[in-house]
């Protein structure tokens, strides 16, 4: 079973949990969008607008692991008071990171990594954190848009697939990296 567990604004409201698969990346690129998909339930809110979700929200998957939907980073329309608040939540939530089996890193491919991707790419890398990147919205772009891209922007990278979560293309690809880095568990 698929559900809910809380949300939370820092480490007081945080849940006990052992294995975390955590979502990150800009916003609008599809955050929650993808965990709908994934796991075949409305469990995020998705937006039109940039800055939809405001807390860390955890998700309890299947007993598993739990699934972690984090707001955007490098969304420029916040207050002074907001990008503060979201500064200490994601110091306070990536300072658990023995926790963290996987973290996956959404992109949008038609822009590829921005610079704040860069510095995330740059953290996760320096503490030693698993991730793979996700190139989202491939429905939005023709095969050679999306070949010019994963050559361009991607730069031909290994750890990079290439998904939509708005026509469920390649979530299977997502399923087996989660698996690949979770201990083996039965059912
Ligand atoms: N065409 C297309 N649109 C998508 C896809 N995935 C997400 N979107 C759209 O992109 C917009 C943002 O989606 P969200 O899932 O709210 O993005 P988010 O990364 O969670 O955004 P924040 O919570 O603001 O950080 C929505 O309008 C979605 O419908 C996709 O695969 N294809
Ligand atoms: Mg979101």
């Amino acid at each position: 079973m698929i559900s809910f567990i809380c949300s939370a604004k820092d480490r007081s409201g945080f849940p006990q949990t052992e294995k975390e698969v955590v979502f990150v990346g800009r916003s609008n690129v599809g955050k929650s969008s993808l965990i709908n998909t994934l796991y075949k339930k409305k469990l995020a809110y998705v937006g039109k607008t940039p800055g939809k979700t405001k807390l860390i929200n955890f998700f309890d998957i299947d007993g598993r692991y739990t699934a972690v939907d984090v707001p955007g980073y490098g969304y420029a329309k916040r207050s002074m008071e907001e990008a503060v608040q979201f500064g200490r939540m994601m110091d306070d939530y990536f300072a658990r990171k023995d926790k963290i089996a996987l973290v996956i890193m959404i992109t949008d491919v038609r822009i590829g990594l921005t610079a704040d991707d860069e510095d995330m790419k740059g953290f996760l890398d320096s503490h030693e954190l698993p991730y793979v990147i996700i190139a989202n919205k491939t429905d939005k772009l023709s095969n050679n848009q999306l070949m010019n891209s994963r050559h361009k922007l991607y730069k031909d990278m290994d750890n990079v697939i290439y998904v939509s979560a708005e026509k469920r293309r390649n979530i299977d690809q997502i399923y087996e990296a989660i698996d690949l880095h979770l201990p083996y568990s039965e059912g």
